[in-house]
């Protein structure tokens, strides 16, 4: 055996850090935990759309997650396919991106446990999403505390280098960053980077009936969540019935008025305008409502045109994540074969 001459150890292969083309890679996901929401479209979707043309995008649904907390067996798959459904609802075009879930990429599971070896039991303890999701339940699955190895693993399989998500993830893509470069320190380049691109508005959108919580899939009163799907009068209702507060007077301070905060935040991501300039149009909640509710029902139209469209033939929406997942199985496939052998692991002959 050729060992190193000065440690003893073997070479390690050092390598450059550009895998694919001049194209900026992008790679997100999202759970198939529940019907997808205003906080998932202007969060994550809208960004993924906005950069689906001058950028190589990977999306998923990111099944396997879905798994680190109890879910109904039987509902499973025909979540995640009305997940991927509501990808392209959102406005991605198939033709310009990969769309595929996770399980039927088998390189997920296997990358998430060379990770797991690189990351410590301590940064997993310091995860808010984990200490959220495992407070007050009984039988925290170990996955649930993993969960960000396997985020970790989903990422570096691509080459990423853009990771569009909302404000929630932010820990996560930064734990994601320390095991790329401690993995590249400690066993030579192997993967890239990645940033997490995170919007400037709306990038935490708040549960309209509890605005001190992030809007959620699994947590939280259907009234405190607007769906992708739901029409103008259900719309309408649950920003007429979001709470405010007993002063009445308009203006941004998300710790002191959390709900009317949360309502010009969306307004002003919908709008485009600066927050601020939206505050300084309304004197009264009413109207802000209104006005509010008026433009998600415009933004939202489209979406529910085309959800009819894409999820009215299953067997197509099926036929697109199968040739999906053989596209993202030959990226990935490389990528984890050059980390195995990084880390040392004897390859196969044959
Ligand atoms: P769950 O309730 O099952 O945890 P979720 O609603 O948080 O689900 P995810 O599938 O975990 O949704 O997230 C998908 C994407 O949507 C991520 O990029 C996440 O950051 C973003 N996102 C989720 N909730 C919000 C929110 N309230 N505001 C902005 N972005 C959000
Ligand atoms: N943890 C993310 C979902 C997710 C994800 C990813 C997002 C899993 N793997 C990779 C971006 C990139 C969440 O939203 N809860």
């Amino acid at each position: 055996m050729i060992s190193h001459p000065v440690s003893g150890r073997l070479p390690v292969p050092r390598r450059a850090a550009t895998y694919h083309s001049a194209m900026t890679r992008v790679f997100s996901g999202v759970q198939p935990t529940g019907a997808l929401h205003l906080g998932n479209y202007l969060g994550a979707f809208r960004q993924w759309v906005a950069g689906q043309r001058e950028s190589d995008c990977y999306f998923c649904v990111v099944d396997l997650h879905s798994l680190t907390v109890e879910h109904e067996p039987g509902e499973l798959a025909a979540l995640t396919l009305d997940t991927a459904a509501c990808f392209l609802a959102a406005g991605l075009e198939p033709d310009l991106v990969t769309l595929f879930v996770q399980s039927h990429v088998h390189e997920h599971a296997e990358m998430a446990w060379l990770l797991e070896c690189n990351v410590s039991f301590g940064e997993l303890s310091r995860m808010t999403q984990f200490k959220e999701k495992a407070a007050g339940r009984g039988a925290v699955k170990a996955g649930l505390f993993t969960y960000p190895a396997l985020m970790a693993a989903d990422i570096l399989l691509y080459d990423t280098d853009r990771v569009p998500v909302g404000d929630d993830q932010r820990q996560h893509l930064e734990l994601t960053r320390d095991v790329a470069m401690r993995f590249n320190n400690r066993y030579g380049e192997t993967f890239v980077v990645p940033e997490a691109a995170v919007p400037e508005a709306a990038a935490r959108v708040m549960d309209l009936q509890a605005p001190t919580q992030k809007m959620s899939k699994s947590e939280g009163s259907p009234l405190g969540r607007i769906d992708l799907l739901d029409g103008p009068e259900e719309v309408t209702q649950k920003i007429r019935r979001a709470v405010t507060d007993t002063d009445g007077e308009v203006s941004y301070d998300p710790d002191r008025k959390p709900g009317v905060s949360n309502l010009l935040e969306i307004m002003s991501a919908v709008t485009g305008e600066p927050v601020a300039e939206v505050a300084s149009r309304y004197q009264q909640y009413g109207s802000l409502k209104a006005d509010l509710a008026e433009a998600l029902v415009e933004m939202l139209q489209p979406v529910r045109k085309r959800y009819e469209l894409y999820s009215s033939d299953p067997g197509e929406m099926a036929n697109l994540l199968e040739q999906g997942a053989d596209k993202a199985a030959a990226v990935a496939s490389k990528t984890l074969a050059r980390a195995k052998e990084a880390m040392g692991l004897l390859g196969r002959t044959a």
